[in-house]
């Protein structure tokens, strides 16, 4: 099997999660106007690793994975809203404008990220059938972004009291971003009802992939632009942030990151052949500049 062109194929899925969720924010009230404002733009990595996992599990109607796949950029966003609050990470730019509670004030900016948190389980449960799946999402999801996930990894992360020690710095890594990337391709894998043992090693090579995407951010927070980023770089430096490149240096950062992809993509070339794309993006996150 060729590679596929990685940069093509994301601008696809692109389009179709962005046309999915704008169904889903039409007709309804004025604090949807609001969600939407968050929910628009955005790389909606963790909807696209959902739709590939489907993919390359044999899933072939999109109606099914969907709905599951914009839940998760709904989550995500929630996340953001909340963490670019002032009481949190206070930053007033996100996705290349006014953060949520710049344009519509701290009251509606809580409210909107806690829209999006419900309305994300609404449409886990959408569409006829697939119960048993539909349960095993919502089981895994809520598990990854609430206290055992990426509320967890978020009080660690804000805690500036944290030793700054590896240990540590994996375990803010792991649970505030690795386990929602892990789990938004266990998803795809839930909803194309693949076996058991296949979900679970795709759940742990994208915790490996989740790492890296964190090295990747910490890593572009020194040498990232703010208009190719959308947000504003060098807050973790100023903020004293336990970083990977806080703790291993630049290179050592770098150098430490190229091992995760190689770690994701051992993890996912077991899978077979058509888990090749996930290969591909492993790199293509490696490779990152927004
Ligand atoms: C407030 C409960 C709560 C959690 C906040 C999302 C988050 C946790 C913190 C934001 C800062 C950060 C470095 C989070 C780790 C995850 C991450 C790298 C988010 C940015 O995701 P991208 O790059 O953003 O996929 P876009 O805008 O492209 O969707």
């Amino acid at each position: 099997m060729k590679d596929i062109d990685i940069v093509k194929y994301l601008a696809e899925k692109k389009a179709l999660v962005d046309e999915a969720l704008k169904n889903y924010f039409a007709n309804t009230n004025s604090l949807f106007e609001i969600m939407h404002y968050s929910i628009d733009r955005g790389k909606r990595i963790r909807p696209i690793l959902a739709i590939m996992s489907f993919d390359a599990n044999g899933g072939e109607d999109m109606n099914i994975i969907l709905p599951v796949a914009c839940g998760l950029e709904l989550i995500h966003t929630y996340s953001l809203i909340h963490d670019d609050l002032p009481s949190m990470d206070n930053d007033d730019f996100r996705r290349g404008k006014a953060s949520a509670h710049k344009k519509f004030g701290e009251a509606m900016a809580i409210l909107s990220g806690d829209g999006l948190f419900a309305y994300a389980f609404e449409l886990f449960t959408q569409g006829n059938g697939l119960i048993q799946e539909k349960y095993s999402v919502i089981k895994s999801v809520s598990e990854a972004v609430g206290p055992k996930g990426i509320v967890f990894g978020q009080s660690l992360d804000i805690n500036n009291e944290i030793d700054a020690t590896p240990k540590s710095l994996r375990r803010i890594h792991v649970n505030k971003t690795a386990k929602f990337i892990a789990v938004s391709i266990k998803c795809g894998a839930i909803m194309a009802r693949a076996p058991e043992h296949i979900i679970d090693k795709s759940y742990n090579a994208g915790l490996y992939m989740g790492i890296l995407f964190q090295y990747t951010d910490d890593i572009l927070d020194i040498i990232g632009e703010k208009k190719k980023l959308g947000k504003t770089p060098g807050k973790d430096v100023a903020f004293g942030k336990l970083t990977a490149p806080a703790i291993y240096g630049l290179e050592g950062a770098k150098f430490r990151a190229e091992r995760y992809a190689e770690l994701a993509k051992t993890g996912f070339s077991a899978l077979g052949e058509r888990f090749r794309i996930l290969n591909q993006i492993t790199d293509f996150i490696l490779n990152r500049t927004f």
